[in-house]
């Protein structure tokens, strides 16, 4: 069966020219820095992220804990969104290997965070305290529905941490996403940040892969960092070589993901029993809500759905996500569309 698989855009399968990609490449051992692959995959990623130099991880949960433990030592705190994706569902990492204390603030709806909230946890040099030294945003922001956080609040934010002598980590899963939406470059997102990893086996389509960046100094830092995690590949290009396509060839395409996403929630909201809950998604998210009212519940749509070829992800009793992606195209959304008018 030709599954219409809504549940993430981390379900998207390589490209043909990957899979052509990953067969040709030129690898060596990347633990020795060997592999020609994954040594220009990164030279392209920090490029584009305006960054001075790039390390390959295997996940993007990888590519954030080596950030946090590279900015910060244990016992240190470091502070981010109550709704971060590196709070909620990275099985607590930073805590459980790095010995890091997450402070949170809670996030606004739009995924900012409210700047007198991150000022007023920093805490005084005090023996009883730990020492805060990293503040952590997320664009675009994952359980903000896919929100877009524009240059400007990256700049305020640095500015606290500038001022209080903190580093800045910005976990951009889906930053081409945000810049797409936003229509300025990863670059100008990524430039209020002292690190920031993004994902090439999302949106971007790459079956493996992310890529940290920061400065010369950060990476070889977070080098280490992979190392003790366990992510030093040997011959990662094969990996690389796909990443390298996500990046020239797809990064610049999310607008038809992001104009799909729009149809889909408008189609949603116009059937009773359902409430989108960002009518018009800045990027590739629909959150939606079933009233009681409706027919069936999330779980037992969700399991409808699985026996009509489509997989969508619920969320407890009443709400759900579904994710556009590069795999979905107009007449997926449609018959997704048809099959929840059928069903409810
Ligand atoms: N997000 C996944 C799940 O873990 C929830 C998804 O389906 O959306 N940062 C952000 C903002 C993310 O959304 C994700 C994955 C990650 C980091 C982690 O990336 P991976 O899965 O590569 O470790």
């Amino acid at each position: 069966m030709e599954w219409i698989d809504l549940r993430s855009d981390t379900v998207t399968h390589p490209t043909a020219a990957m899979r052509q990609a990953m067969a040709e490449a030129e690898v060596g051992d990347d633990v020795y820095g060997d592999d020609p692959t994954v040594n220009h995959l990164q030279e392209l990623a920090a490029e584009r992220l305006g960054k001075e130099a790039g390390l390959f991880v295997p996940s993007g949960t990888m590519g954030n804990l080596a950030a946090v433990l590279s900015h910060c030592q244990r016992g240190d705190e470091a502070i981010l969104g109550d709704q971060a994706h590196q709070f909620i569902y990275e099985a607590g990492g930073m805590a459980a290997l790095g010995g890091i204390q997450p402070r949170t603030v809670p996030n606004r709806a739009d995924g900012t965070l409210p700047l007198e909230l991150v000022e007023g946890a920093i805490r005084p040099d005090d023996p009883h305290h730990p020492r805060t030294r990293l503040i952590c945003f997320e664009n675009t922001h994952n359980l903000c529905q896919g929100a877009v956080i524009g240059p400007e609040f990256g700049s305020q934010l640095a500015d606290v941490a500038v001022a209080n002598a903190l580093a800045v980590h910005l976990d951009g899963a889906r930053i081409f996403n945000a810049a797409c939406a936003l229509g300025v470059t990863a670059a100008e997102l990524a430039a209020p940040a002292d690190s920031v990893t993004f994902c090439l086996s999302k949106g971007l389509c790459a079956p493996v892969g992310s890529v940290l960046c920061g400065s010369e100094e950060f990476i070889q830092r977070a080098r280490r960092a992979r190392k003790i995690l366990g992510g030093g590949m040997r011959q990662a290009g094969v990996l690389a070589a796909a990443g390298i396509v996500a990046l020239t060839e797809m990064a610049d395409r999310l607008e038809e993901d992001h104009r799909r996403a729009r149809r889909l929630a408008k189609g949603l909201q116009e059937i009773d029993g359902v409430e989108t809950q960002n009518p018009t998604p800045a990027t590739n998210m629909v959150y939606v809500s079933l009233e009681k009212s409706a027919a069936l519940d999330a779980p037992g749509l969700s399991e409808l759905a699985a026996e009509h070829g489509i997989k969508v992800k619920a969320r407890g009793k009443r709400n759900m996500r579904l994710v556009t992606h590069y795999w979905i195209d107009d007449e997926a959304i449609e018959r997704t569309l048809a099959f929840f008018r059928e069903a409810l």
